[in-house]
């Protein structure tokens, strides 16, 4: 019986690659190469399975030209370039990469909030600058962490995580807000506090977005949601761009009617807002959140891993949508 032919979409770690051999007929892109709708389109015909970064959108059109699709899985844990139901409908399989960078992209949210509390970025231009000549009592003075309020918009792994560091490592009060609250037993250890949106930007010292793209998260925090929080507050974005209405924080950054921002994740990213750039109260990162070796190198096996049992017979240790398939 011939092997089926996969798809690796993106560049990905070569040892993957050569494990996937083991399996597929595999068409990688070791160029790195984006490939438009049509581009991609055109790759997949004669697929079976592909490997897919943020940067593929697989919709309905797509999948109505390409029939022999059975799986799609996503180096990622957010999955918003998937339609899950053009998906399900064409009877293909998504999957994503969940849990395993959880604590890494933590990690780096809570050190985007730092960064942006304590003004490292804009204190470390001005050092580069040369303009480092004394010191004085109020030079790049921000806000503590430690003790503050942290609040997390969208409470799942990776808001989870942040919460703990928060509350066990910096004594921070954690309020939270969530499509659904915790349970008692998930709350206790981190005293998390349930809230309402509008309570959560009110009391926020520092706001961390973490919840998941979708057409209900569009604009969550746009210059009404900006206009409750306090002047002295940070917020972190490391979720999705289109959460944030940049070109409203842009203006609420340069207002100060925020103290400072820390962004990982932008609207039309890789392009950022102009006025983002120009601006020295906000902390940019080209969404590298969960970019450490180790972290990048288990979502691409967990993806291999998909891809593998999806199209030998086994059972995908993460699906998106294999319960809707079952129907
Ligand atoms: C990815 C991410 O690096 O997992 C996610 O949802 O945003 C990042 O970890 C990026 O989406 C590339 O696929």
């Amino acid at each position: 019986m011939s092997r089926p032919h996969v798809l690796l979409a993106r560049a990905v770690f070569p040892a993957v690659v050569e494990r996937l051999r083991e399996h597929f007929e595999v068409d990688d892109n070791p160029a790195d190469i984006i490939h438009s709708p049509a581009q991609l389109t055109a790759r997949l015909q004669g697929k079976a399975g592909a490997m897919t970064t943020g940067s593929e959108r697989i919709d309905a059109v797509l999948l109505a030209a390409c029939p022999e699709l059975r799986v799609v899985a996503n180096m990622a844990v957010g999955y918003n370039n998937f339609d899950i139901a053009a998906c399900t409908a064409a009877g293909v399989l998504a999957t994503n990469t969940p849990d395993v960078l959880t604590e890494t992209t933590a990690d780096f949210g809570f050190a985007l909030m730092m960064a942006a509390a304590r003004r490292m970025a804009e204190s470390e231009h001005f050092l580069r600058r040369g303009e480092w000549t004394r010191w004085s009592y109020d030079m790049f003075t921000g806000s503590d962490v430690h003790g503050a309020t942290l609040a997390i918009l969208g409470m799942g792994r990776i808001g989870q995580a942040i919460a703990r560091r928060g509350a066990l490592g910096f004594g921070m009060r954690v309020i939270y807000h969530n499509r659904s609250p915790l349970t008692p037993e998930q709350e206790a250890p981190i005293q998390a506090r349930y809230v309402d949106k509008a309570t959560l930007l009110r009391e926020a010292d520092h706001l961390v977005l973490v919840l998941p793209y979708s057409a209900a998260s569009h604009h969550a925090i746009g210059s009404a949601e900006l206009a409750l929080m306090k002047p002295t507050a940070t917020l972190t974005n490391i979720a999705r761009g289109g959460i944030v209405d940049d070109a409203a924080l842009a203006a609420a950054l340069h207002e100060r009617r925020i103290a400072a921002a820390g962004l990982d994740v932008f609207e039309g990213e890789p392009a950022v807002h102009p006025a983002l750039l120009t601006l020295p109260n906000v902390v940019l990162t080209p969404h590298i959140a969960s970019a450490t070796v180790a972290t990048r190198r288990a979502m691409a096996e967990l993806a291999a891993d998909n891809l593998v049992a999806a199209l030998t017979g086994g059972t995908p240790p993460t699906p998106i949508n294999a319960a809707g398939l079952k129907r």
